[in-house]
């Protein structure tokens, strides 16, 4: 456990300071027309889940360079969730990769309930081969060419949603790594037919309450051709299952320069944004720490989803999706959690009055600056201020290493092993 000790001290030494910035900030604010109490209410209320796996070392294929105190199982994830959510206040649930994470419900309820968490939308794994599996999924799974592989992957994505309907979940996530190396190496109208009918058979099977995630992406670990490449495919998937599905946005999913902000809005504006796995990338899937290479391309994300805000049906899920090699995952996890929730208060700022005006002006520069105005703003206080209310930290990061939990978990937890690649 951690205790609230550390964050009481770390936040009484921060305090003074942090009231003095919000006040200034308030006042600044307050000439633009904006309160900042109801923007600190909002950023209070903002909330992005954590994936179970994340808080473990990630690696690539090349090797995996263990942390101290990795998480042996998913018991220990929970834990390590609930001191990302303790001391950010921003991080409620947690989402679950199955078969990773299979535990008995009741000790999964146990565990979230000492923590004060959720869970948020099941994962499905059929990009691996587990022990003791009947089938292999090396050529595909929902696609495969073998109808009791596509049955086999079918029957695990029920599983899923069976496993989350014991814990509370409302979303099943899909992503699939089928695909092909070679061109001709799969008919692509035959594959996507086939992956059509498995789709069908998991969403026959989701509870009326439910919704269905599926995740494009571009390449990897296919190189040639991914089935669900791209949001045109995912947005056909979506529209074809029906009204319970939606297309999932994981930012680093994409080209290099394509985009995102504009899928976005073009999904937003046919009701049909599932939601996000946030991270960042340079030059593919890097799964990067959210906001560390491009905030402001996050910024435009979320000045787009405010533009949705209030649209009927508009709740897009929230989730980061990253990997963590050179960083303490908790702490990365933090301020990723922080960084989300920063472009979305930043996004609060914007002056949309103003902003559609200069659309229609068609003044370029203005129009711009506008949004670059609520960008440049450093709402730092405001996230902190949130925190302090709800007794998380003023400084996460500072709060965590204050406290010592990685070094109590380093001694209770057995050293991994390094080794070879892995995805997480
Ligand atoms: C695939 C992906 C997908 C998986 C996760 C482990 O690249 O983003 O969301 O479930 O990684
Ligand atoms: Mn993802
Ligand atoms: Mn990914």
């Amino acid at each position: 456990m951690l205790d609230r000790t550390p964050i009481d001290l770390a936040n009484e030494t921060a305090e003074a300071a942090l009231r003095a910035d919000y006040d200034s900030l308030g006042e600044r604010l307050a000439r633009a027309g904006l309160d900042i109490a109801a923007i600190k209410d909002k950023a209070a209320r903002f909330a992005v889940a954590v994936p179970s796996w994340g808080v473990g070392t990630g690696g690539t294929r090349f090797a995996r360079f263990p942390g101290r105190g990795e998480p042996r199982g998913i018991m220990d994830k929970l834990d390590d969730c609930g001191v990302i959510h303790r001391l950010t206040g921003a991080t409620p649930t947690v989402s679950l990769h199955i078969p990773w994470d299979k535990a008995p419900a009741a000790d999964l309820l146990a565990k979230a309930a000492e923590w004060g968490l959720g869970f948020d939308a099941m994962n499905s794994n059929t990009f691996q081969d587990q022990p003791g599996q009947l089938l292999s999924y090396k050529h595909g799974s929902l696609s495969h060419t073998d109808p009791s592989v596509r049955a086999q992957a079918v029957e695990h994505n029920i599983e899923c949603i069976e496993i989350g309907q014991t814990i509370g979940s409302k979303a099943l996530t899909v992503w699939i790594g089928d695909g092909s190396n070679f061109p001709g190496q799969s008919d692509f109208s035959r594959q996507f037919d086939r992956y059509m009918d498995s789709a069908r058979a998991i969403y026959a099977a989701l509870p009326a309450d439910w919704r269905l995630f599926t995740e494009h992406k571009m390449f990897e670990p296919a190189f040639y051709s991914t089935v669900v490449q791209d949001w045109g495919t995912n947005y056909l998937i979506a529209t074809e299952l029906g009204e319970k599905a939606f297309c999932l946005v994981d930012l680093g999913h994409h080209a290099p320069n394509t985009n995102i902000e504009m899928i976005v809005a073009r999904l937003v504006s046919r009701g049909k944004l599932g939601g996000f796995h946030f991270n960042d990338s340079k030059y593919g899937d890097d799964d990067l720490d959210a906001g560390s290479i491009d905030p402001y391309r996050l910024f435009l994300v979320f000045n787009e989803l405010i533009e949705a805000e209030g649209k009927p049906g508009f709740a897009p899920a929230h989730m980061l999706d990253q990997s963590h090699n050179v960083t303490d995952p908790i702490e990365s996890l933090m301020v990723s959690a922080t960084e989300v929730q920063r472009a979305y208060v930043q996004a609060l700022l914007v002056d949309r009055e103003a902003l559609a005006a200069h659309q229609e002006a068609n003044d370029a520069l203005m129009a711009t600056t506008t949004l670059k105005r609520a960008f440049r703003t450093d709402v730092e206080p405001i996230l902190a201020m949130a925190r302090l209310d709800k007794g998380a930290a003023i400084d996460p990061v500072a709060a965590f290493r204050a406290s010592g939990y990685r070094d109590r978990v380093a001694a209770e937890r057995p050293a991994a092993q390094a080794g070879g690649g892995g995805i997480v």
